[in-house]
């Protein structure tokens, strides 16, 4: 059963790929993604070490000049997505864009943490280090470019840029803003491929896609954008992500014994060691999401509020109050860990980002958890997310209750990490 599901998964991968990068499903997302790729080079890690830094190598020649790495990379035009490039209309190479066309705003920048992860298990220094300095001048953009003025923390512009794109969350933001007048007539292409109570609201994409008018109307300018854009808000799933990434550059960084590196990322540690209480919601009892215009605070546990762990972030007194709210998540969901609080306003176990269980999440809190001493938590999230697949297939997300498969089939991110680390020849290779 488990042997077919290795050959499943590697079939996903390889029915996904098109030439050296990897598409997260075929249809729905039809190009290269940013978090996505990070995660499928994992899966192909177990079985093509070289197919795996290929996905890394292809997905850094989409990074502008500025440093940002986007979300997406339009290699050619596919009309099965909708925003395409036509849409976003980001700069060409010669004034300053990537190679070809992409989405103008980042994504959870896991990179760095899957460079270091692939490094430690094939030794492979030469590719690494071929990519250091593109990775240094991503986390550097983050660092200076996503910072509002006066603040100090790391900011996201756009719920997309999150990964998380309609998480409650960023329902403090979306509700101060406006939808644009101007936005025009738009069809929508994901509704045609999934169902629709599986996807946002018409509301929410008007004010993507209002986003997206803002960055156009000014030129992609990153620097207006995140002063003075729609949308300005503060992701812990960002921030301990980063956190982590920081880490683990850090790592690579003596590794590859690049000592005019050090104290850049040391002081970028320093910093977000410090933001971490920015996102502190003691009502709670978790790292939330608040809006940095106002500074309201989102009153639901996501996720992205578990990853204080693998970022190795926050006091023991706030880490104890995290495990308590996951105890108390768990004893209300068949299936950890659900991208959304089944206790609070807005759940929905089969919406997306408002409910469903996300395999990349999964792998990295337990990650976390593990690197904390909670195996039997972390376990139990291998083991949820093992079920999940054994019983509904590589989809997308799952729903928490039920384990139904959600969205998008043969998935990328499911099939690589069934492979990297559910399945039970994971085991095999432990003992
Ligand atoms: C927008 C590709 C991406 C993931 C995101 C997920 C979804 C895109 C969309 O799909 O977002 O970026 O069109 O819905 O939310 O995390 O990277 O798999």
């Amino acid at each position: 059963m488990s042997r077919d599901l290795d050959q499943q998964a590697i079939d996903v991968l390889r029915q996904n790929d098109r030439g050296g990068f990897t598409v997260p499903t075929a249809r729905l997302y039809p190009y290269q993604w940013n978090w996505d790729s990070a995660f499928v080079a994992l899966g192909f890690a177990t079985f093509d070490s070289d197919r795996a830094w290929r996905e890394l190598e292809l997905l850094l020649e989409g990074q502008w000049a500025n440093g940002m790495v986007p979300h997406i990379l339009f290699r050619r035009n596919d009309p099965d997505y909708f925003p395409g490039p036509s849409v976003w209309q980001t700069p060409s190479h010669a004034d300053g864009g990537g190679l070809f066309p992409s989405g103008g705003i980042s994504q959870p920048p896991v990179l760095a943490s899957i460079v270091h992860w692939l490094v430690q298990q094939d030794g492979n220094i030469q590719r690494a280090a071929r990519l250091f300095d593109k990775v240094m001048r991503w986390h550097r953009w983050y660092h200076t470019d996503r910072v509002p003025n006066g603040h100090s923390v790391v900011a996201t512009v756009h719920p997309w840029e999150t990964g998380r794109d309609n998480c409650p969350d960023w329902e403090i933001g979306l509700s101060a803003m406006e939808i644009d007048p101007d936005i025009g007539v738009y069809e929508r292409k994901d509704t045609d491929h999934v169902d629709p109570t599986m996807r946002p609201s018409k509301e929410q994409y008007d004010k993507y896609v209002t986003m997206i008018k803002f960055g156009r109307d000014h030129d992609w300018d990153q620097t207006i954008i995140t002063n003075d854009g729609p949308f300005v808000m503060a992701d812990p799933g960002i921030h301990f992500i980063l956190l982590r990434a920081d880490r683990d550059l850090l790592a690579l960084a003596k590794r590859l014994d690049r000592a005019d590196a050090y104290s850049e990322i040391e002081n970028w540690i320093e910093l977000g060691v410090a933001a971490s209480d920015t996102f502190w919601n003691d009502d709670v009892g978790a790292f939330t999401a608040y809006d940095i215009r106002s500074g309201k605070r989102s009153d639901g546990f996501s996720n992205a509020s578990a990853l204080c762990f693998f970022a190795d972030a926050g006091s023991e007194y706030q880490r104890g109050r995290t495990l308590e709210n996951m105890r108390r998540i768990q004893s209300k969901v068949r299936f950890m860990m659900p991208s959304w609080d089944p206790d609070a306003p807005m759940f929905e176990p089969q919406r997306y980002w408002c409910g469903p269980v996300w395999p990349q999440m999964n792998h990295i809190i337990a990650k976390g958890l593990n690197e904390h001493g909670e195996h039997q938590l972390a376990e139990t999230m291998r083991m949820d997310f093992a079920v999940l697949v054994e019983q509904s297939g590589f989809y997308e997300c799952f729903n928490p209750l039920t384990g139904d498969g959600c969205i998008g089939a043969h998935f990328s991110w499911t099939a690589a990490l069934w492979l990297a680390w559910a399945s039970p020849r994971n085991n095999a290779v432990a003992a």
